[in-house]
């Protein structure tokens, strides 16, 4: 057992409120979080334990970032040029660069060199305290390197980090084909082999009037179902196609972006008890105007998470701790609201109820900061006050190479 005392917790533990404990401690045994609470008070068990001194830092939830298209080949620096000077993303979508070319650049890369660039990149957000990320395919569109991008995937979780696997085949057409019913045929056709491989953990779809339709996703859906996989859905980015809807039909885990949201994908959301994941790093860079309707999805009870959204197109930051800066600048989101859509609520996107709490039981996931309250980690931006990550209740020199 091990015993982390003398810290100040933002436990996050009831439904809201910071949770905050002054002069807290943390027993770790197994990987879980044994006890929680004041130094004060600790149990009989602890006696025994190795005990760690917190000096006063801040400790929060480890960072759940449940929403990252982490492996892929190439840079798409020039599109933000050409955004700059007042090509669309739609446009350049259209003109067959955005997807499309990161799909040629993953293609042509191998698994040495895809795990290679996606190691640096997750590293960067282990730096800032993620300690469970979700990793999307969908820069392959074909079997093999669809495969090749979970299998990459699944080995970045040796970097010390739980890693979740997401299947998006349904991301863009991809250039051999000119019947995106025909793609949608093959992407239920790939999916049962690549569950079987254990390569799956849930799946994706792009609903936009640049990617597919309702009907469309509806049939990959259907064929996740057949499976008893969980579904989540970018939807209502660019324009309102009523993918919430749709999404909410099949009990999503999750929709993201959320843009372009009705009053109707509100309600549809809030009965399912869908999560509504918040990627202000994509507004920030397509400098969209529209904001995710965050007040009525506020009022109808809908839980908000929030991540990076890591992609080389319309997100390229590797910064969770931005993105909590970002989601209360732009989107009004309160410091609490956001840590909790990159703690809890991230872990609930992803399907996992036992960690984002700092509370007896969950995972002994948790990050030490630099900080006297957690409200600086969201006023602050483009600052990392981590002073360790602690996962599966191992400090950092015990991690590499123990998923
Ligand atoms: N929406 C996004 O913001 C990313 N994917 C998606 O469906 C962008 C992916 C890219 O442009 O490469
Ligand atoms: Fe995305």
């Amino acid at each position: 057992m091990r015993l982390w005392r003398g810290g100040r917790l933002a436990t996050l533990a009831g439904d809201s409120g910071w949770g905050l404990i002054d002069d807290g401690a943390l027993l770790v045994e197994d990987g879980r979080l044994r006890w929680v609470g004041a130094s004060a008070e600790l149990p009989a068990e602890a006696a025994g334990a190795e005990v760690v001194e917190l000096d006063g830092a801040l400790v929060t939830p480890g960072l759940v970032d449940c929403h990252t298209h982490l492996v892929y080949g190439g840079s798409r620096a020039h599109e933000f040029e050409q955004r700059l000077l007042g090509a669309s993303y739609a446009d350049i979508a259209k003109a067959g660069g955005g997807i499309r070319s990161t799909v040629a650049a993953t293609r042509a890369a191998s698994e040495a060199e895809l795990l290679a660039s996606a190691g640096k990149r997750a590293a960067a957000l282990l730096r800032e305290g993620v300690t469970t990320l979700e990793v999307k395919s969908g820069y392959g569109l074909d079997a093999a390197t669809e495969a090749r991008m979970l299998r990459v995937a699944r080995r970045l979780g040796d970097l010390g980090v739980d890693v979740r696997t997401t299947y998006l085949a349904a991301h863009a057409l991809p250039p051999e084909f000119t019947d995106a019913d025909a793609y949608i045929d093959a992407v239920c056709r790939w999916l049962p082999e690549l569950y079987g491989q254990g390569l799956v953990d849930a799946v994706d779809a792009f609903c936009e009037h640049i990617a597919f339709s309702p009907a469309q996703v509806s049939r990959v859906f259907d064929a996740a179902r057949q499976l008893g996989l969980p579904v989540k859905l970018h939807a209502e980015q660019l324009s309102d196609q009523g993918g919430s809807q749709l999404a909410a039909g099949y009990q999503a885990l999750s929709c993201d972006h959320l843009e372009y949201l009705s009053p109707a994908g509100v309600a549809a959301l809030a009965r399912a008890g869908t999560v509504a994941v918040l990627l202000p790093g994509a507004f920030y860079a397509l400098r969209e105007t529209q904001l995710p309707p965050i007040a009525a999805l506020r009022e109808a009870g809908v839980p908000l998470a929030l991540a990076t959204d890591h992609n080389p197109g319309t997100s390229p930051t590797l910064s969770p701790l931005l993105m909590l800066n970002m989601a209360c600048v732009l989107f009004r989101l309160t410091p609490e609201e956001a840590l909790r859509g990159l703690t809890v609520n991230g872990a609930r996107a992803l399907g996992l109820v036992d960690r984002g709490r700092l509370r007896a039981g969950q995972r002994a996931d948790f990050c030490i900061w630099d900080c006297a309250h957690p409200r600086e980690l969201a006023a602050c931006f483009g600052h990392n006050p981590l002073k360790e990550r602690v996962w599966r209740g191992k400090r950092q020199q015990e991690q590499q190479g123990q998923a």
